[in-house]
């Protein structure tokens, strides 16, 4: 075979494995039946922790898309070259006009390999199929120049990409505007949030607009309602299993949670607060009689983190967030909140609590970090406002978990003297962010603004400054305001 001749048998076998995911994702969509998913998620699971860590200290959700892109065209790579070793095994046989059905058929079966998902595999077989049939028909071999059907080959492949993507966009907008009414009572605690938020211009209010999320797999779980259970056993006197249903009919409560990544920024976004709706794990735990001294929850993506089973004692199981069912990215349908402990160990789609008689290593832990214990104190800056009168406005959250927030200070001249922001009041809560706000006279020039908190103990937030890793950033925010 000549050389154009080869790679335009490559383009069309690419076409055809860009398809094949085309096709898979525009049934499945991106969940864990999609095609790309073991691959993408295998890219982070088997990469170094120490590239882990520097992809999420460095690049935070870009390092997981990067993944997830790598992911996305190892898979099209890897179809593409069943799609192609295919139809030249049916050029070889003498039959090359089947040679889309059969390679098609093999993308299916190495696509229900990949994803153990009949219609996934059905959509990526049919995918490929379409475009190598396109590519044929619209440049028979015979009568075209190979780059002629090369180029085709790149267009179909487009074409089902874009028809894919498109297609499932609308599909997913029309089901997930399908929001539930939002009981009373949540609705009441929501409002009064709202009415307690500062009205200062680019601030969050007190339950956040836009909740952060932090994952290790590129490809969230989707487990249902219908299949989803807790067991929880190891060192109990009975081991017990709960599913949805028995979540669904025990008495539910409400409660504003706030939760902070170890791995951010000082000043970074990955705080948030939300009302959370579900029930006390001891509502759980206490039939179960647990016995040991510490716990590893376990989660359906593969994410496992032990702590002390004390912090577990004030633990809850969420299953709503903001009056509506809990959502996908954040857990569903049931996540652990464990109060004023760091992100990391309030488990998300969680399917076991298991206790044990010795200390283990979490997820993260194995990979360096100190991140299963209590948050540090916190006051962030993240609105600077120049006012009509003159004045400058400066305003953010302050967190310290299960301490609170007692007081924030503002300093304008870079440390040297200090005054007191206003405060929002309380959240009702036991482990909520609040919000200050100060407003002051700019001095003529450049100034540096300081900001710092004490927790519900009287501490001072240390000033030290330290990055995220291993333990979580400490230091105070500080910002240079211009006049
Ligand atoms: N199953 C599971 N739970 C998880 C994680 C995860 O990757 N998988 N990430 C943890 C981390 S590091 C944080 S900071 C919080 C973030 O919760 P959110 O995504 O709802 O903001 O979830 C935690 N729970
Ligand atoms: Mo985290």
């Amino acid at each position: 075979m000549d050389l154009p001749h080869r790679l335009d048998r490559v383009a069309v076998a690419i076409a055809a494995g860009v398809a094949a995911v085309a096709g898979s994702y525009a049934v499945v969509g991106e969940s864990p039946a999609f095609v790309a998913t073991p691959i993408a998620n295998a890219a982070v699971t088997l990469a170094p922790g120490a590239l882990v860590t520097l992809a999420i200290t460095l690049l935070g959700d870009l390092g997981s898309k990067l993944a997830y892109g790598g992911g996305l065209a190892a898979t099209a790579l890897v179809l593409g070259a069943v799609a192609g070793g295919a139809r030249l095994a049916a050029d070889r046989a003498g039959r090359p006009l089947a040679g889309p059905l059969v390679g098609g058929a093999a993308v299916a079966l190495v696509g229900a390999a990949l994803s153990t998902d009949l219609t996934s595999a059905v959509g990526a077989g049919v995918g490929a199929a379409l475009v190598a049939t396109a590519v044929d028909v619209g440049a028979p071999a015979e009568t075209t120049t190979d780059a002629r059907r090369s180029v085709l080959a790149g267009v179909a492949a487009l074409a089902a990409g874009t028809l894919a993507v498109g297609g499932r966009r609308t599909f997913a907008s029309a089901t997930e505007s399908a929001q539930v009414p939002v009981p009373d009572d949540v609705a009441t605690l929501l409002s009064e949030a709202e009415e307690k938020s500062f009205d200062v211009e680019s601030l969050e209010p007190l339950v956040s607009d836009d909740f952060y999320t932090v994952d290790i797999a590129s490809v969230d779980p989707d487990p249902t309602r219908e299949d989803w259970s807790v067991r929880i056993h190891g060192a109990v006197g009975e081991e017990t299993t709960y599913t949805f249903e028995d979540i669904e009919a025990m008495d539910h409560e409400h409660q504003f949670n706030t939760l902070r990544c170890v791995g951010e920024t000082l000043n970074g976004r990955k705080l948030d607060t939300a009302l959370w709706t579900g029930v006390p794990l001891m509502d759980l735990l206490d039939a179960a009689d647990l016995q040991g001294e510490y716990v590893m929850l376990r989660a359906a993506d593969g994410f496992y983190e032990e702590f002390p089973v004390d912090a577990l004692e004030s633990g809850f199981l969420a299953v709503g967030m903001n009056g509506q069912p809990l959502p996908r990215g954040h857990g569903a349908p049931a996540r652990a909140l464990i109060p004023g402990h760091w992100g990391e160990i309030n488990v998300k789609w969680l399917t076991e609590i298991e206790v044990l008689d010795e200390p283990a290593t979490g997820y993260w832990e194995e990979r360096g970090w100190h991140g299963t214990g209590p948050v540090n104190t916190v006051a962030k800056l993240w609105a600077e406002n120049h006012l009509d009168d003159g004045r400058v406005e400066v305003a953010g959250p302050a967190y310290a978990g299960t301490r609170g927030i007692e007081r924030v200070e503002v300093s304008t001249d870079g440390g040297e003297t200090w005054a007191d922001a206003d405060l929002s009041d309380p959240l009702p809560g036991e482990d909520v962010w609040r919000q200050w706000v100060y407003r002051y006279e700019p001095p003529a020039g450049e100034h540096e603004v300081v900001v710092r908190a004490t927790d519900g103990t009287g501490t001072l937030q240390p000033r030290d400054e330290k990055r995220a890793y291993p333990s979580g950033p400490s230091g105070w925010v500080s910002r240079t305001v211009q006049p």
